[in-house]
């Protein structure tokens, strides 16, 4: 008699670990089947998870009013998991070739930093230099191996002086 209580505890305990691990699968299935579906449909901005960890659009743009040849273009990555803007960058020349960019390494602490866009280098004899600004159109506190730009955020790089 108690032996058969305890095979039916058993039975009961194993359908419920089963049960609540498919719950957990089928959970998690659903989550990455609807962020594939955001990012394959590569629709609006609304449609990407607004999490850091999520797929955003971010455009990027690049303006030189200061030497020819002057340039004031954009490209938006609709839906990008990259995480800093550097990697963002990456992925831009990957799907555009007319995006280039090219740095130097400095270190650990302060990553890379951008020396030419688009093959315009900017110059310490010219003091100019590539700035990074952030959407509100201000100096990011970070260069581009740290600076995170969120969903809907245009970055704007733009070769300036400085004295
Ligand atoms: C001068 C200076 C500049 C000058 C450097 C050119 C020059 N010849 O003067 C200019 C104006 C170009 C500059 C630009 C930027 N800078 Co600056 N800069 C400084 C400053 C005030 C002094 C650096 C210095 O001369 N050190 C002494 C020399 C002997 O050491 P060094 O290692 O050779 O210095 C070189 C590097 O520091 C490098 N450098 C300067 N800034 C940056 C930024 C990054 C991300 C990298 C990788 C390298 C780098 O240029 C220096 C000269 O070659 C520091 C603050 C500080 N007190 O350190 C900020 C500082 C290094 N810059 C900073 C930032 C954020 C930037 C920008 C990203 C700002 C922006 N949003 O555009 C840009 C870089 C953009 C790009 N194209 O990648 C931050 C870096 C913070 C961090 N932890 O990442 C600092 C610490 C200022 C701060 N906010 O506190 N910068």
């Amino acid at each position: 008699m108690k032996t058969d209580k305890n095979i039916c505890s058993l039975v009961l305990l194993t359908f419920l670990f089963v049960a609540t691990c498919q719950g957990a699968v089928s959970a998690s299935l659903l989550w990455s089947q609807k962020a594939e579906a955001s990012c394959t449909a590569q629709t609006s901005f609304q449609q990407c998870v607004l999490c850091d960890l999520h797929p955003k659009e971010v455009t990027l743009h690049v303006l030189n009013t200061l030497i020819v040849p002057y340039m004031d273009e954009s490209l938006t990555l609709t839906c990008t998991s990259q995480i800093f803007l550097l990697g963002m960058m990456q992925e831009a020349a990957t799907q555009d070739t007319s995006f280039r960019f090219s740095g130097t390494y400095f270190n650990l602490n302060l990553g890379w930093f951008v020396d030419a866009y688009n093959g315009t280098y900017a110059s310490s004899e010219d003091q100019t230099y590539w700035e990074i600004l952030d959407g509100n159109m201000r100096p990011t506190p970070v260069g581009v191996s740290y600076y995170q730009p969120k969903n809907g955020e245009t970055v704007t790089f733009n070769l300036t002086n400085y004295s």
